[in-house]
């Protein structure tokens, strides 16, 4: 019945195609990407062949500038007990690997339908000036939708709130319409960003994504003062001491999705904000098993009436080292209805560096990071955590909230946010 009704409306997406077309003949898709000359999104330090001056040096360039392009629509999740969900999201243009230039005129077409869940991870170093232009595509699902889209860049130290995403105070690109998000990566540390247009409804719908900002001590060799002698050039904050110091790093962004509400939003229902409760919960994007499983999914989206099937949900969860590495997890919770507490399997220590951007320290710089074995993550928050595998045997331990609601994937139990931390031998 629900694929009837989709099937019913899509009449009307030849429309929205021939309307946006009409939008881009205007050239309504305009990206700032100060530097570069040939599109692909990437600043250029000297002008590429078959452009004006080609092999000189291009005097608009500037090494600190980072461009992305995203798209802001609909799409489809598959959850892990296999249930199809209608969904909004944030879609890459680009940049992508290998390097390829989408004409814009080819944005909406291309990408239609192809929201990602989670959003395309924004990931800076200290002092990049990064220019983020989104392109709101429209929701073919629901034609009978107009609704704007925002980035918010959640925690980040906006010095004006034109860029905050806040559609009350600042630009809320309408369908059609792009607009460049410039944004000063000032002060490291753990974010994540999400869609701020009827912000509960459009994050439950899944606008949310990853975003972090390395800091300036990268680089820069320290010895760890534990006594094992490891050294670390990469860090979590500018601790000036190593103790943020690790090998390697992982996001861990908890969102969860309310099935009811999707389906309501698919079959063009009222929605049901009082009633929202998650019942699919998710690290990046995925309820366990999915959480571990290496591969993109593949959504079903040619059964709502879409031309293909999609790989919308392309990041997974699992956590891996070698025995005496330290890992650093990146972790937020941006669901709308939950709090969530994780831990560890035993043996595998948790260490909090840092919460909401800001490494723990006390007024005199004292380090005041916490040795915990359950992590409590409220909806907003954000939290550096290392894991030091140095006195873990090799194996396979668990990531996991402790709230049994959470371990399930709707009707199905033993899934939603858990995940596998493999220790392999040194
Ligand atoms: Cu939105």
């Amino acid at each position: 019945m629900i694929r009837k009704t989709i099937k019913n409306s899509l009449w009307l997406l030849p429309l929205v195609v021939l309307l946006f077309g009409a939008v881009q003949a205007g050239a309504a898709i305009s990206v700032q990407c100060p530097g570069d000359v040939n599109g692909d999104l990437i600043p250029d330090a000297t002008i590429p062949a078959g452009f004006p001056n080609a092999g000189q040096p291009n005097p608009e360039y500037d090494p600190k500038v980072v461009c992305v392009h995203i798209t802001a629509g609909d799409g489809f999740n598959k959850m892990a007990d296999g249930y199809d969900l209608y969904t909004f999201g944030f879609g890459l243009v680009g940049p992508t690997s290998p390097t390829t230039i989408v004409p814009t005129g080819q944005v909406v077409p291309d990408f239609a339908l192809k929201a990602l869940n989670p959003a395309p991870s924004l990931i800076l170093d200290e002092g990049q000036e990064l220019y983020l232009t989104l392109s709101n595509i429209g929701l073919p699902m629901r034609p009978d939708l107009f609704d704007s889209h925002t980035v918010h860049f959640h925690g980040f130290p906006n010095a004006a709130p034109i860029f905050d995403g806040l559609p009350e105070n600042s630009p809320s690109p309408n369908m059609g319409v792009s607009y460049t998000y410039y944004y000063k990566a000032a002060v490291p540390g753990t974010y994540f960003y999400h869609c701020h247009v009827e912000a509960v409804e459009h994050m439950q719908m899944g606008m949310i994504g990853n975003a972090w900002i390395r800091p300036s001590q990268n680089g820069t060799t320290f010895t760890l003062q534990d006594g094992t002698g490891r050294q670390y050039t990469q860090f979590a904050y500018n601790d000036g001491d190593g103790s943020t110091g690790y090998d390697k790093e992982y996001p861990v962004q908890m969102t969860a999705y309310d099935s009811s509400f999707h389906d309501a939003h698919i079959n063009v229902q009222a929605l049901p904000f009082a009633a929202m409760y998650d019942n699919y919960h998710m690290i990046n994007g995925r309820g366990y098993p999915d959480t571990v499983n290496p591969d993109p999914i593949m959504n079903n989206a040619t059964a709502f009436g879409a031309a293909q099937n999609f790989e919308a949900q392309n990041m997974n969860g699992l956590i891996q080292a070698a025995q005496g590495e330290r890992v650093l997890l990146r972790v937020s919770n941006v669901s709308t209805t939950h709090l969530y507490a994780i831990a560890t399997t035993l043996g595998v220590p948790m260490k909090v560096v840092g919460r909401d951007a800001s490494r723990l320290k006390g007024p005199t710089g004292k380090d005041t990071a916490m040795d915990l074995n359950v992590l409590e993550v409220a909806g907003g928050q954000a939290f550096d955590v290392i894991l030091d595998t140095r006195d873990v045997p090799p194996g396979t331990y668990f990531l996991y909230a402790t709230d049994l609601a959470a371990l399930s994937n709707g009707p199905e139990d033993r899934g939603g946010i858990m995940t596998e931390i493999v220790i392999s031998a040194p």
